[in-house]
């Protein structure tokens, strides 16, 4: 028996020696993983999660936020929808940033009209490729391009890709082709 508890190459018949305490420290404590080990992982596992998040300012954003969906859907991308304002909750639109990568997901394509803050605040708040989507909904006071510059205007370090006017389905694409499906 080797000083590390191996039975002796050649098949020897010498029984294992008992545990005794107080001989050679020996820690049950698992070794610390790094965090970007857990992610690797993570991206191994085969679940039914989605891969793209959908989120909107508000439900009035439902109905042409929804053609990014359908486009998802033809091609066969898990996705879900969800509504969210990031200046009437703030505290909602963190959470869900923070918490997008464990969950699974792998793009997020966010649209808001007018004084359009959500893609940027989903990319404050995760490492996950953010699509925004100006809309030129209803209070719009530049036909859209009050959008285009809130959503395009990021401050460097915390990119947004940003597709055209009201084009939630370009957005879908996009993030097909940042997911390679
Ligand atoms: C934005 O304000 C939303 O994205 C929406 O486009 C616009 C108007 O919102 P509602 O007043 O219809 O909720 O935050």
């Amino acid at each position: 028996m080797s000083a590390h508890g191996r039975a002796p190459a050649g098949g020897g018949s010498e029984a294992p020696r008992p545990y005794t305490p107080g001989g050679a420290a020996v820690s049950l404590a698992p070794d610390p993983i790094a965090e970007s080990e857990i992610r690797a992982q993570l991206d191994e596992i085969d679940v039914d999660a989605p891969l793209v998040g959908i989120v909107m300012g508000s439900k009035s954003d439902m109905e042409i936020m929804e053609k990014a969906a359908r486009e998802l859907h033809e091609r066969g991308i898990l996705h879900e929808m969800r509504v969210m304002s990031a200046h009437r909750e703030p505290g909602l639109v963190a959470e869900y940033s923070k918490n997008a990568r464990m969950r699974g997901l792998r793009v997020i394509i966010a649209g808001a009209g007018i004084s359009a803050a959500l893609p940027g605040a989903v990319a404050a708040n995760t490492d996950l490729p953010v699509i925004g989507v100006p809309l030129s909904g209803r209070l719009t006071a530049a036909g859209g391009l009050d959008a285009i510059l809130s959503i395009v205007q990021m401050p460097p370090g915390v990119p947004v890709a940003c597709v055209g006017l009201d084009n939630p389905r370009n957005a879908a694409i996009l993030a097909a082709q940042i997911l390679g499906a």
